[in-house]
């Protein structure tokens, strides 16, 4: 029998090479949106081909299910705002901030990225990992790592994991039944640098503006001298 977290299917593995691609197999055996996590990974993964650093202890999870092609913007912030809730239970609230799209920070370090890739057709995987026990010491990285334990919260991968899934859940429902405003809204109360000057690097260029809000379809929009711009893409650094 296949053990479930609420309606999801759900595998735990001693380790894989990253749970965004072994979920998908079990998608592709249970035909069903499911979860698969893992103690260790052996290649986990960032955006853009960046490393995601996966010592014992921590979370890593994917979360495989449909999305329809317009939504994509919003369950990449909707699934922020999970994380978000989910370590607010855990330790003081004022803490946690959402770095866009949806990194989130403790104290201005990184705690959690979001990878968010196809499967295939509109079948979607969010590899979510949360550093519960230990965070990598990082070299060149925009940002400090930072744990759960760090903060001196001491809990487990797994239980971690059954609240992220409740809060997920729960908010998923929340915007099936009433639409992206209040996810939006919610996102915006927690936005890192807001009404701050940031830069955006993207692939081949750089820009800079106020962090002003998201527009219907979760992407940035910020103030610069031509006036609103959206930003579809990029990362997110301080105007130093
Ligand atoms: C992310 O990418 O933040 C998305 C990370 C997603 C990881 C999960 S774990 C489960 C699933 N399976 C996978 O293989 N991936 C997903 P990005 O914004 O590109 O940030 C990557 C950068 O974060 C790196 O270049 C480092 O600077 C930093 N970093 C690496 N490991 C980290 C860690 N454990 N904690 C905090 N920061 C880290």
């Amino acid at each position: 029998m296949t053990d479930k977290i609420a309606n999801w299917y759900f595998k735990d593995l001693d380790q894989t090479t990253s749970t965004n691609d072994a979920v998908i197999d079990f998608l592709k055996q249970i035909k069903a949106p499911c979860i698969l996590s893992a103690k260790i990974q052996t290649n986990g993964r960032g955006r853009l081909g960046r490393n995601w650093q996966s010592a014992d202890g921590n979370l890593y999870v994917s979360f495989a299910y449909q999305i329809k092609h317009q939504n994509l913007g919003h369950m990449s912030i909707l699934s922020a705002l999970a994380v978000l809730k989910t370590l607010e239970t855990l330790a003081q609230k004022n803490i946690f901030q959402i770095k866009w799209p949806n990194d989130v920070l403790a104290q201005n370090k990184k705690i959690s990225g979001i990878l968010f890739e196809n499967a295939f057709d509109d079948y979607w995987v969010m590899g979510i990992g949360i550093n519960i026990k230990k965070a990598p010491f990082l070299i060149n990285a925009p940002y400090e790592a930072t744990s759960l334990k760090d903060l001196g919260i001491i809990t487990d991968r797994l239980s971690v994991l059954n609240k992220l899934v409740q809060n997920f859940d729960t908010l998923k429902t929340l915007y099936e039944e009433q639409g992206f405003e209040c996810i939006k809204k919610s996102w915006l109360d927690k936005a890192y640098n807001r009404d701050k000057r940031i830069i955006i690097k993207q692939l081949n260029n750089k820009q800079s503006g106020i962090l002003k809000t998201l527009d219907d379809d979760g992407c940035l929009v910020i103030e610069t001298p031509d006036g609103l711009k959206k930003i579809i893409t990029g990362d997110v650094f301080n105007f130093e």
